[in-house]
């Protein structure tokens, strides 16, 4: 009996880190945009995580004044001139395209950057619905930055025009 008990123990303790090395939260991830093919947008964004969702933070330069489509793309890889390998925008629950206020959204719609006339950029919100963790993690996906106005409506794209910057979400602070 003992040594049944013993080894229910030595396997709560197997099961019970197995359990923490997935249950890995990550806390902070980091994007830098780089231009595509024929532009010269930069910029960096962090991805925070708070109580309410996920903290957004993104400067970006060079751009030409207004409004530009900004969204989290499926895949983190920015190798095609036009970015297009990053894929379509990340749609983890197979919803809509719209804006980062709506209900029926992609968990990639961060909606608009907005530049002034020098073409500078600044964003700062709170996002409820992306996440840093877990399954719909948007940790190893792409940013993508485009040449025009996100309409929120215009399905799967927002009609935002090509792709003029890109980048790779990566984790910078993880706990367990
Ligand atoms: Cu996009
Ligand atoms: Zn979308």
């Amino acid at each position: 009996m003992k040594k049944f008990q013993v080894m229910i123990g030595v396997m709560g303790i197997f099961f019970g880190v197995l359990g923490m090395s997935y249950s890995r939260e990550v806390k902070k991830a980091m994007a830098v945009l780089n231009p595509t093919q024929g532009n010269q947008v930069q910029g960096t964004i962090s991805f925070m995580a708070v109580e309410e969702g996920v903290q957004v933070i993104a400067d970006v330069d060079r751009l030409t004044p207004g409004r530009h489509g900004f969204h989290i793309h499926e895949k983190g890889d920015c190798s095609a001139p036009d970015g297009s390998s990053a894929g379509g925008h990340f749609n983890p629950h197979a919803m809509s395209h719209g804006g980062p206020m709506d209900a029926m959204r992609h968990d990639g719609d961060m909606g608009n950057i907005v530049a002034d006339e020098k073409g500078h950029a600044h964003l700062d919100y709170v996002d409820s619905k992306m996440t840093l963790s877990g399954e719909n993690s948007i940790v190893g996906r792409g940013v993508i930055l485009h040449a025009q106005e996100d309409d929120f409506k215009t399905q799967p794209t927002g009609n935002a025009g090509a792709r003029v910057a890109c980048g790779e979400i990566e984790a910078v602070e993880e706990s367990r």
